[in-house]
């Protein structure tokens, strides 16, 4: 589909898609397809103030109720999975397979957080008191900012949503300033929802906010937006971080990754290349839970880099709407000259490089490379360094504790993965002293993971957890009650004040 009819299955109109100030690329090809307003920064003020006014409202609404709203939301989803698809596919550029995998799973947390919208328990305690009962409620928090990343331009947006809404909190969202069109189909989408919704979903639930720093700067700092879930680099965490620590808010980080593969003797070799080359080079290389660092055992490192590269050297690469296509574009030039200039750095610390060069021929413009492996004499400062490219280097280990160390030995602590058919290995990779990461992986690469589990890394990703499990806990605040249906008044600790 070219860029204009995808435009109008989604119901953009002229009016939305030109006149504004912000320039919107398709990485396919480098084509502008609109320019596109920007929420002004002085608006911000009166968004955050509407977004507080829907959370009074919004808050007293069932829980279950609220699950209907998401449940709606996952059936305009469904319905325009392809059409949505195709948008992801133009404005950042993911293969036509990947696109939809990226709906499906905002479809999935969806189905997954209707479900939590009747399961938001608390607990009872034992008190230590006669005739006392303690429990522990969840309530709504407030406004949740989302800031959302280009990569998954818009399942990060609904991971948090569909949490947030179920938890009785509004949402402004943020969305890069690279795919503000995905953001402004899915407040279309969300939209049709609310209308079957009914009237008890407050005006201004949802906000969408398009613009640059200022923008986010905005909601980062006001102390009426009491969670923000921010995804984009550690150097964007830390300028968030404690700006939202400083006014004591809730954040949630999903930030760098740096993630590794342990391919040891026993692993099963055909199936650790097929898990190798879509976590290194799927999404050309631009996840989160990319995988970029490759530890294989001394004694099958040779045979595997032959067949990883081998496997390399057949990766159709090309414009991502075709069907056969594996590797996409880079989001933009400054990603490529990202790549070469790693490269460049990787190979003054004694790398050896396969691939890795711009591709030019074959291509309908837009940014693209061969994906590069590249073999590394150690743990050097480039390879600790997250570059949002497919370049995946390779290292040797001799013991496991030495791969362990060698994995935990970055900044980053995102995903991770063995391959062994092992079981001693395999446990004591995932027990207290194997992974430091948020998601440690069996026979499984580390990026492509289900909604259901938690979602995010340890040191400088964040530490935030989005997604399934009890991630929705991030998005309300605990109260503690205890409820006194004796006639005494004993005091706890046994402590006695009489008067
Ligand atoms: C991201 O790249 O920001 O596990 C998220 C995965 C996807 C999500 C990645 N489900 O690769």
């Amino acid at each position: 589909m070219d860029h204009a009819t995808v435009l109008k299955t989604l119901g953009f109109t002229e009016a939305e898609l030109t006149g504004g100030s912000l320039t919107v690329t398709s990485p396919i090809d480098g084509a502008e397809v609109a320019c596109i307003a920007e929420t002004p920064a002085a608006d911000m003020a009166d968004v955050i103030a509407k977004s507080q006014a829907a959370f009074k409202e919004w808050r007293s609404v069932p829980a279950p109720r609220r699950g209907e709203l998401v449940r709606l939301l996952g059936e305009e989803l469904r319905a325009s999975k392809d059409a949505l698809g195709a948008l992801v596919t133009l404005e950042a550029g993911k293969i036509t397979s990947e696109g939809l995998g990226e709906v499906q799973e905002m479809i999935d947390i969806c189905d997954f957080a209707v479900g939590q919208s009747r399961q938001l328990y608390g607990l009872t305690i034992a008190s230590e008191r006669p005739g006392h009962k303690m429990s522990e409620t969840w309530h709504p928090m407030g406004p949740c900012g989302v800031i959302s990343a280009f990569n998954f331009p818009v399942a990060v947006w609904s991971w948090n949503t569909a949490l947030a809404l179920i938890c009785g909190n509004p949402v402004i969202w943020k969305p890069s300033e690279k795919t503000p069109l995905t953001a402004m189909a899915c407040q279309k989408i969300l939209g049709r929802a609310l209308a079957r919704f009914g009237d008890d979903a407050p005006a201004d639930l949802h906000q969408l906010v398009i613009g640059g720093a200022d923008i986010g700067e905005a909601i980062v700092d006001s102390k009426d937006v009491p969670i923000i879930s921010a995804t984009g680099s550690t150097r964007m965490g830390q300028i968030v971080a404690p700006k939202v620590a400083s006014r004591f808010g809730r954040s949630i980080l999903e930030l760098g990754g740096n993630n590794a593969m342990i391919v040891a003797p026993s692993a099963d070799l055909d199936m650790a290349i097929r898990g190798i080359v879509f976590s290194a080079v799927g999404t050309a290389g631009q996840r989160c839970t990319t995988l970029r660092r490759l530890i294989v055992h001394k004694s099958i490192k040779a045979d595997l880099v032959e067949k990883l590269a081998a496997a390399y050297a057949s990766l159709p690469i090309g414009d991502p709407r075709i069907d056969g296509t594996l590797i996409g574009p880079l989001v933009g030039q400054g990603a490529l000259d990202a790549m070469q200039a790693a490269l460049a750095s990787a190979k003054s610390e004694g790398g050896i490089v396969h691939g890795g060069a711009p591709v030019t021929e074959g291509v309908p413009g837009g940014a693209y490379a061969t994906p590069a492996l590249v073999e590394m004499p150690g743990q050097t400062e480039t390879v600790k360094t997250e570059t949002f490219v497919p370049i995946l280097y390779v290292m040797e280990y001799d013991t496991l504790e030495e791969a362990i160390h060698l994995q935990n030995d970055v900044p980053q602590g995102l995903s991770s993965c063995i391959f062994t058919l092992n079981v001693r290995e395999a446990e004591t990779f995932l027990s207290a002293v194997g992974s430091d990461c948020g998601i440690a992986n069996v026979n499984i690469g580390p990026s492509g993971a289900e909604i259901g589990g938690a979602f995010g890394g340890e040191k400088e990703t964040g530490g935030g957890r989005e997604s399934g499990s009890d991630a929705w806990k991030g998005y309300m605040r605990r109260q503690t009650s205890t409820v006194n249906y004796s006639a005494e008044l004993p005091l706890a600790q046994g402590v006695k004040f009489d008067v």
